[in-house]
């Protein structure tokens, strides 16, 4: 094992990784492992919320008062205020894009990192209680602290990214992340209220038996799609997909496997977001030896033109990723 990727024992505390990891970074004046408290504190508040999320029926629905006077609100929606108001009062970030909102918004101008963020992702799990996850990336901006927020800022490259990661609410709640230099796991301690390092530098198999795809819309994917998929199967590859994005990267991360969101005949260029999930992910990928591509293209080398353009997606281990790409 490389000896900068790893400067902590298992048990650590993700606050004292992170202050022990900083002399990692480019530019080590602090402010990205603040952002990255940040983000972490934002992500208990949302596990809270997400824990209790089949009590709301019963506590009052969508649209009534709670007893703080907050208005109930849909946990996507919640998500994305907790993420935004934690950013905003850490005052590291300049700007912030979500997959909630339809256009950046401005932090604090002095800030040096611009955020893209997908505060809840599975939406559709949300309400049966099947696990989500947030997803995150964080870019340096290129104008001048105190400048007005140009184009440049916020559309940039994957490759660009000093630090992304996610948050699996799962049957524990764990928050990933890379800053670069290898991906670390963190899992949640309830009662203390903190993340403890679980799954020091992780590393996805080159190989695997797992692929992740929706087959329900087979008769629309591409021509080598459905071979790939077809191949899978002749190979007696395991099927599995729980339609939270998170969920099924995570699990191929650790197993070994491969996610495919691709173009379909109802979405040309597929469903998921660049900005929001795919960047992110592709980055955790890379970094743990994996692979992300659209199936031509490496991910992080795609030239964002507008904040929600979307990709096809195929990540995982690497061999799986090259031979879905060779059909
Ligand atoms: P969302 O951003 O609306 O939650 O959609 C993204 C989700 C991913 O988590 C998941 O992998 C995918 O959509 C599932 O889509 P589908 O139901 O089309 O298979
Ligand atoms: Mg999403």
């Amino acid at each position: 094992m490389e000896q900068s990727r790893i400067a902590q024992p298992i048990g650590s505390a993700l606050d004292r990784f992170i202050k022990s990891n900083q002399d990692h970074f480019a530019y080590a004046s602090g402010e990205l492992s603040q952002l990255l408290r940040d983000i972490a504190l934002a992500s208990k508040v949302v596990n809270r919320e997400v824990n209790k999320a089949g009590l709301i029926d019963i506590m009052g629905g969508m649209g009534s008062v709670n007893t703080g006077g907050d208005e109930q609100q849909k946990l996507d929606v919640l998500a994305n205020i907790r993420f935004t108001r934690a950013l905003q009062k850490g005052g590291e970030a300049c700007a912030l894009i979500s997959e909630e909102s339809e256009t950046f918004m401005d932090l604090n101008n002095d800030g040096k990192y611009v955020i893209a963020i997908d505060p809840l992702d599975g939406s559709s799990n949300i309400d049966v209680n099947v696990s989500i996850g947030t997803i995150f990336s964080v870019y340096r901006r290129k104008s001048k602290p105190g400048m007005p927020i140009q184009p440049e800022d916020i559309l940039q490259k994957g490759s660009e990214q000093v630090a992304a990661g996610y948050i699996l609410y799962g049957s524990s709640t764990m928050l990933v992340y890379t800053t670069g230099h290898g991906v670390n796991g963190f899992t949640y301690e309830p009662t203390l209220g903190e993340y403890f390092l679980s799954h020091p530098d992780m590393q996805i198999p080159g190989d695997g038996k797992i692929f992740s795809v929706n087959e329900g819309s087979y008769n629309s994917f591409p021509d080598g799609v459905k071979q790939y998929v077809q191949y899978c199967k002749d190979k007696n590859y395991t099927g599995r997909y729980i339609g939270s994005l998170v969920a099924d990267f995570h699990r191929n991360l650790l197993k070994g496997g491969i996610y495919i969101y691709p173009a379909t005949a109802k979405d040309k260029h597929g469903k998921l977001r660049l900005m929001y999930e795919c960047n992110a992910l592709a980055f955790v990928a890379e970094q743990a030896g994996g692979k992300a591509s659209d199936g031509k293209q490496r991910i992080l080398d795609i030239e964002p033109k507008t904040l929600h353009q979307r990709t096809p997606f195929f990540v995982g281990s690497k061999n799986m990723v090259d031979k879905a790409e060779s059909f």
